[in-house]
């Protein structure tokens, strides 16, 4: 796996800790580092025993690298090591040890849906980029209420959730709201998203991400699948409404040049080139 960068951010977020920074030549565990001496910390948030915590360790020993119970703690990238009771991060140091803001010891999974549409003109005309001459894809994209930037409207898989429901549940709530609509609203929104979400979807990445929050011991991973709706009549009807952990919501263009949160960059990319549009 590449070398993450985001997960030595020199703030860790939501808090003015500072990682034991780490140069590129040192991330990797292999690398010897008598010197290394990592900040332990673990959010007040998460030391409180919210339900979606682990405990601290100590008492608690998690099945490590299998399923333990509903919550699993197999990675995407395959055995991660166990050291001192403690798994390590499958990409190597960052700085901090402990889980800062997550809450699962090892792997916290979650799941990105990308939603596409062509973009196009008032004549309904795909609109190509002037440089590629590709055609331009478009992705609703949230506004992050944690740290301001833009990206997939994704979040975490609940024990025992199968990750299509997890696609599907965290696009109704940080998109269209679906948390705070009436139980005849939440039917109609209910039967759009069925619909969205009836292809199987193209999956587009699945593995580590490159988390600002990650840590020695705690680390995010994804399953990004891309809903294309080639025409967009129905994709273009979706009342978009930001919700949950989303401060704002719209369609964005895809490309290189728009940042956005993590390593969802990365899968945009991938989606965008499958799909022959311009990135
Ligand atoms: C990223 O964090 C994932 O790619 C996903 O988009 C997100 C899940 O965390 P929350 O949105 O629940 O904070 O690593
Ligand atoms: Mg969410
Ligand atoms: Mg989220």
């Amino acid at each position: 796996s590449v070398a993450h960068v985001k997960a030595r951010c020199p703030l860790y977020p939501g808090s003015d800790t500072r990682r034991f920074p780490v140069p590129d030549d040192k991330v990797k565990w292999e690398t010897t580092w008598t010197d290394y001496k990592p900040v332990n910390y673990t959010a007040p948030s998460v030391l409180k025993n919210p339900p979606w915590a682990d405990p601290d360790i100590g008492s608690f020993s998690p099945k490590f690298n299998s399923l333990d119970g509903s919550v699993d703690r197999t990675s995407h990238v395959g055995t991660y090591k166990v050291e001192q009771g403690r798994p390590l991060n499958p990409c190597g140091r960052t700085g901090l040890a402990g889980r800062g803001l997550l809450g699962r010891w090892g792997p916290n999974h979650a799941a990105d849906p990308i939603v596409t549409r062509w973009k196009r003109d008032s004549a309904g005309q795909r609109v190509l980029n002037a440089h590629s001459k590709l055609p331009v894809l478009q992705f609703i994209s949230i506004k992050r209420k944690d740290c301001g930037e833009w990206a997939i409207p994704g979040g975490m898989v609940d024990p025992g959730e199968v990750v299509t429901l997890t696609l599907q549940r965290e696009f109704s709530e940080e998109a269209l709201d679906s948390l705070k609509a009436s139980p005849k609203e939440k039917e109609k929104l209910q039967e759009r998203i069925t619909r969205l979400f009836s292809s199987p979807g193209l999956q587009v990445y699945k593995g580590y991400v490159d988390d600002p929050r990650n840590t020695d011991n705690s680390w995010m991973e994804t399953v990004a699948v891309n809903f294309h709706d080639e025409t967009g009549d129905s994709v273009s009807e979706l009342p978009l409404q930001a919700g949950d952990d989303a401060g704002q919501v719209t369609w964005v263009d895809v490309g290189s040049a728009v940042p956005l949160y993590a390593s969802h960059s990365q899968f945009l990319e991938t989606a965008a080139r499958e799909r022959h549009a311009h990135w």
